[in-house]
């Protein structure tokens, strides 16, 4: 039998392994960190992960934190045998697997009846969104089905290829990348069947509708239906098969450009046609549009979208396309005029008196609108269909709940502006949640449980957190007092404020040294972070702008005329005539995150960290130094001190006398003096060792499974006389 190995049990139930359910293969290296004979060494570690990755073993414990490495390749252990293998096995009866974790917190939750949620973390590309797909087939693959709502498991799994089409992108770090976050509750009646669903989505990255970096691209959706929509649905769009036919798209054309460019390809003499550089990079050798255009469409109808909507969707897309199209004139005053008629059929008017400047950003402002908000109707209809039932929902016999949360990760681009401050800064919240749970709250159970306890340092990212979001002295709120401040703002005087107010903080940096001179290698545009991941240059270009996020009021009340349901649902009348100015984009980002750490808090969690092995997106190659980055700011070395040296299983005292009073004549059937003096005798009886086993003020503490293996097993064994015991005292009564 296969003891030495740490866990915790959720559940209290637990069988013991067998040798022979692990293959030599299986146990190449160690599958629990935790076991590493040089377990402060971060080399040792480093050298496990490599050891196992090498033999596809993507998967490795500490304790109960799954570490994942991205294969880069399919891999044959996602299928329904494998499924089957990890239903209703502890933890660490097998070798580690995704599905391994996802069937612990769901019996976790069904027998404490706690809700759960899984957070999967680490950089972008890492394989979070892959991992939380894994998570959910499992649930929909394995757990029973209620009657009430037998396709609901259908259309949790369409929704995400739903998503994806409209929410994920090619960005330099990730051919599929999530432009958005996503939490997504999946709710269980008492019998454990999927019985509904609830997805909350974190600020898509709109500005990517209007512009891509080089060799990005926009969403995935604007391709698929070039590539996959069929000939008629393109000509009653008014479309062109060619991406390169919308500026959106791919601009294809001799800029001279800095951030505006302007081209002189000259449609007609006197256009002049001002864009951004865009992605230019149409299509990807690792998904086909096509194919995809099909799983989306089918998916749509799954999840109950009915054709109208979908037309009116599509009809949507193809306006953003022609929109992008839009090309403007400048007339003798300096006024604008709009030169491009075939988009004027499909778009509402909107000519007015705006400079050109002000009409390209109108144009680019009410593109990004009609995306993000169309963006959110989805979610919406999507949230309607998986909605748990009236019925169920009021039998009385309560849900619960295992949430997943998949978020953009934490991303170092070239170039980084607004979107991937939003994006970090949500990485450094989830690191801090991380952190709270899994360090300090358990250093911190110790100290109150009054067990002697050596603790670990750790590197806190509190003080980014705060520098970030912290009021009146925060960068937020910064960047938002700069966005209402009467006169003359701009992008500049921003970064001066910063400058004035953050200047010497330890983990803010400009171009500015404190000696009054200059850092030459940074430009007096950017200020530099230093996140618990690694430094990030963030260009100040465009904060304000995509901060106020404020859409010219004429173009709403175009919007709110449309005949299109979709668009009159997403700009309400209400808005034009309130005109009352929303939270800015960054507030309302921090007041979500702030709702979602609630959310997270009040759920029993369970990890997964990803890693990504290399930066080229291949199979096979295991870049050490990449890996060691990850793994130092993952704090997985933390971790796994706090882990080794700590009590691999805790049970407040009344549980645990519960539980195991059969073992001892003197606690069974009833123990009537103080519990701990109840666990005491029992634990004695058992013949505990005093190096494994603490008595806290309301806990035992045991520190090595197999000294709750052996408990579990002679238990087990008891079983059948404990049931004679108990027949015969109802006998006798
Ligand atoms: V981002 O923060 O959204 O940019 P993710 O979500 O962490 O990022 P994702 O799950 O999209 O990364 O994984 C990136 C790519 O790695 C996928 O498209 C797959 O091609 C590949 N991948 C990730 N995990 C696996 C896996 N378990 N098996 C095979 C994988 N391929
Ligand atoms: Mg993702």
């Amino acid at each position: 039998m296969m003891f030495d190995m740490y866990t915790h049990f959720p559940c209290g139930r637990v069988r013991i392994v067998m040798e022979s359910a692990l293959t030599a293969r299986d146990r190449v290296g160690v599958q629990d960190f935790v076991l590493l004979e040089k377990y402060n060494s971060e080399a040792a570690l480093i050298e496990n992960l490599r050891r196992r990755f090498g033999e596809n073993l993507i998967y490795t414990y500490i304790g109960s934190v799954l570490v994942s490495v991205n294969p880069y390749k399919e891999l044959e252990m996602y299928s329904k045998q494998q499924m089957e293998r990890y239903r209703g096995v502890s933890f660490y009866e097998i070798s580690p697997h995704i599905y391994a974790l996802s069937d612990n917190t769901y019996r976790a939750m069904r027998t404490e009846r706690k809700d759960q949620c899984i957070m999967i973390s680490g950089e972008s590309g890492a394989g979070k969104t892959e991992a939380s797909k894994k998570i959910l087939l499992y649930y929909t693959v394995t757990c029973p089905i209620n009657e009430h709502m037998a396709t609901l498991g259908d259309r949790l799994l369409q929704s995400n290829p739903v998503l994806e089409a409209f929410g994920n992108a090619k960005t330099f770090r990730n051919d599929n990348s999530s432009r958005f976050g996503k939490y997504m509750d999946v709710q269980f009646d008492f019998r454990g069947a999927p019985v509904g669903g609830h997805i909350l989505n974190y600020l898509l990255e709109k500005s990517r509708v209007v512009h891509q970096n080089h060799g990005e691209r926009n969403f995935h959706i604007f391709y698929q239906l070039l590539d996959g929509g069929d000939d008629d649905l393109l000509t009653t769009l008014a479309l062109e098969r060619n991406p390169q036919s919308y500026n959106y798209l791919v601009k294809v054309c001799v800029c001279v450009c800095v951030c505006v460019c302007v081209c002189v390809c000259g449609i007609n003499r006197g256009i002049i046609c001002n864009s951004l550089v865009q992605g230019n990079c149409p299509r990807l050798s690792s998904v086909s549009d096509k194919n995809n255009w099909k799983v989306v469409m089918k998916a749509l109808s799954v999840i109950g979208f009915t054709e109208e909507e979908v037309q009116k969707l599509l009809d949507i897309i193809a306006s953003v396309l022609h929109l992008g199209n839009t090309q403007f004139g400048e007339g003798e005053e300096g006024e604008t005029y709009i030169t491009t008629e075939t988009q004027i059929t499909h778009l509402a008017k909107m000519i007015s008196p705006l400079n050109f400047e002000q009409a390209m950003s109108a144009r680019d402002a009410l593109a990004k609108a009609v995306y993000g908000r169309t963006f959110t109707w989805l979610v919406e209809k999507i949230n309607q269909s998986l909605a748990l039932k009236e019925e169920i929902y009021h039998s009385g016999k309560g849900c619960t709940v295992i949430g997943l949360l998949d978020i953009y990760g934490f991303e170092v681009l070239q170039h980084n502006s607004f979107e991937q401050f939003c994006i970090n800064y949500c990485n450094e919240k989830l690191q801090q949640l991380f952190i709270e749970l899994t360090l300090r709250s358990e250093q911190e159970e110790y100290e109150t449980e009054g067990i002697a306890w050596e603790t670990v340092q750790y590197i806190d990212n509190k003080i980014i957190c705060d520098l970030i979001e912290e009021k009146h002295k925060g960068i937020i709120s910064i960047l938002d007092e700069e966005c209402l401040r009467p006169g003359e703002t701009c992008d500049v005087s921003f970064l001066e404020k910063l400058e004035d107010t953050l200047g010497g903080h330890p983990h803010f940096v400009t171009h500015k040294l404190a000696n009054g001179k200059t850092r030459r290698v940074m430009s007096r545009e950017e200020f530099r972070l230093l996140h618990y991941a690694g430094e990030v240059n963030y260009n100040v270009n465009g904060f304000l702008d995509k901060n106020n996020d404020l859409l010219n009021r004429n173009l709403k009340e175009v919007m709110c005329q449309s005949d299109n349901q979709i668009l009159c649902h997403c700009f309400r009348r209400e808005e034009v005539i309130h005109q009352k100015r929303p939270e800015m984009a960054a507030t309302q980002f921090k007041n979500s995150l702030m709702k979602l750490m609630e959310i997270l808090m009040s759920k029993e969690p369970s990890y997964v960290r990803c890693i990504k092995p290399n930066d080229a997106k291949q199979p096979g190659r295991f870049d050490e130094v990449l890996v060691r980055h990850q793994v130092k700011y993952l704090g997985l070395m933390e971790n796994l001190r706090v882990r080794r040296a700590g009590f691999a299983y805790r049970r407040c005292f009344e549980a645990f006398l519960q539980r195991y009073k059969p073992l001892c004549p003197e606690t069974w059937p009833n123990w009537h003096g103080r519990l701990a003096d109840g666990v005491s005798t029992l634990v004695n009886h058992l013949g505990y060792k005093a190096e494994e086993y603490k008595l806290g003020r309301s806990k035992i503490f045991i520190r090595f499974p197999k000294t709750l293996f052996s408990t579990e097993d002679a238990l087990q064994a008891k079983k059948p006389e404990i049931v004679i015991t108990i027949q015969s005292a109802w006998r006798g009564m």
